[in-house]
């Protein structure tokens, strides 16, 4: 089998050397500690099978750039938390580090679980674009929070004639008093119907189901039987086991759509924490259908190269693995199209929420400037040529100017 190889920059404190840092790293994070151990001796010298290595150390930036091997016998195959205890433990602490962040990691097969249920194909086929090939469209409710279910349900239902694909609730929107989730299931399923009966278009809704270890594969199961069609899981406050044990639920039969919020206080600072493409490739080792990797032009910081990097980790071949489809979201609307477009290609999910809801004459109207802005950049003309003879992106680029 081979092990598992993980990459971190870090910055060691000025009283040790690169090399001693790096071995620390290594030896707290498997079978060392501070000191030499009695409880190491030649009758359990099988302890040291599971050493780990430091393969390289190279300088980068204000630091250095090091390879660790974790053998594979140290982990515990499809045990997500167990993975992270070891590659990224202890080591954030260790006070001989000013910094230390781990950039990616190569699962090795055998510690790499079965992937996604539905991956891109398998959404794409749902909405039926196998063929076009187009960037999909998705909403967001705004506001965030505040609608009952009767009016979040209206909203779906403006968004869905209007021609999205995809309509979620917000990363904070889950059972709440204001508008519980299976009145606003119910709700925005049947808004969805009617729409579905007007326009021939099915559209999906991921309600969010995040919540407790205790009880989120029972939400889960009861939104799919009362008609859900995808749900959603925020994968870093619920955990990476909450996406995999849904992933794994043959109850699931519908695509997971997986929000990363909380995601900037381990990705945002460049030499600390944890970069967002081992997110990403556990992500798609626990079965999330879609993730939020970021936009190139939208409200949330973040670098285009390392968006694509992520998004070439969800989407490139992995065997059996499915690719998982990436979502560019954030302070995006019709003016942003063509640069995502451009920089993201078509197997995206571009993402709108006041971007659709905000536009002068409302959502539907909102719903129909993205999708003109999509055919624009499809067909290779700028949106503001394409908005002469289509009056809602012309009001969209009025109200938000374009990139
Ligand atoms: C979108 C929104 C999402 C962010 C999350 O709303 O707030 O939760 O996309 O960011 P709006 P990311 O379209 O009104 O900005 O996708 O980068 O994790």
């Amino acid at each position: 089998m081979k092990d598992l190889i993980a990459t971190y920059y870090f910055k060691p404190k000025s009283d040790v050397t690169p090399e001693f840092a790096a071995q620390a790293i290594c030896e707290e994070q498997t079978t060392g500690t501070w000191t030499d151990l009695k409880t190491v001796n030649d009758q359990t010298s099988y302890v040291h099978a599971l050493d780990g290595e430091v393969l390289e150390i190279v300088p980068s930036a204000n630091g250095f750039q090091t390879k660790l091997s974790f053998p594979y016998e140290i982990f515990e195959p499809g045990n997500i938390p167990q993975y992270l205890s070891v590659i990224a433990g202890n080591l954030f602490g260790l006070g001989k580090l000013e910094s230390v962040r781990l950039l990616d990691i190569d699962i090795p097969k055998g510690l790499d679980g079965h992937g996604p249920k539905f991956g891109i194909e398998g959404v794409r086929k749902l909405v039926g674009t196998e063929k076009s090939r187009r960037p999909h469209v998705g909403t967001i409710i705004k506001p965030k929070v505040g609608l009952n279910p009767k009016d979040t349900a209206e909203v779906a239902y403006q968004a869905a004639i209007g021609g999205v694909d995809l309509i979620k609730d917000d990363e904070t929107l889950t059972d709440q008093k204001f508008c519980p989730l299976y009145s606003r299931l119910n709700a925005v399923m049947d808004a969805l119907d009617r729409a579905r009966d007007e326009t021939g278009r099915q559209v999906l809704y991921a309600v969010n189901v995040t919540t407790g270890g205790d009880k989120i594969q029972e939400v889960a199961r009861n939104a799919v039987r009362n008609g859900a069609n995808m749900l959603m899981v925020d994968v870093l406050t619920a955990g990476f086991s909450a996406v995999q044990c849904l992933a794994g639920d043959p109850a699931i039969t519908v695509p997971i759509h997986v929000h990363r919020t909380m995601h900037g206080a381990m990705t945002r600072n460049p030499e600390h924490g944890i970069a967002m493409l081992p997110i990403a490739k556990l992500v798609r080792v626990c079965g999330g259908d879609q993730l939020h990797t970021g936009t190139v032009s939208g409200k949330m910081g973040g670098k285009a190269a390392e968006v694509l990097d992520v998004n070439s980790a969800l989407t490139c071949p992995a065997g059996k693995i499915l690719p998982v489809f990436p979502v560019a979201s954030g302070g995006l609307h019709p003016g942003k199209v063509s640069a995502e477009i451009a920089t993201l290609g078509n197997e995206i999910i571009l993402q709108a929420g006041g971007g659709i809801h905000g536009h002068p004459d409302g959502t539907a109207a909102g719903a129909r400037a993205m999708r003109q802005a999509v055919d624009a950049a499809i067909e290779g003309v700028s949106a503001g040529e394409y908005a002469k003879t289509h009056p809602e992106l012309r009001k969209a680029l009025e109200k938000w100017g374009s990139v």
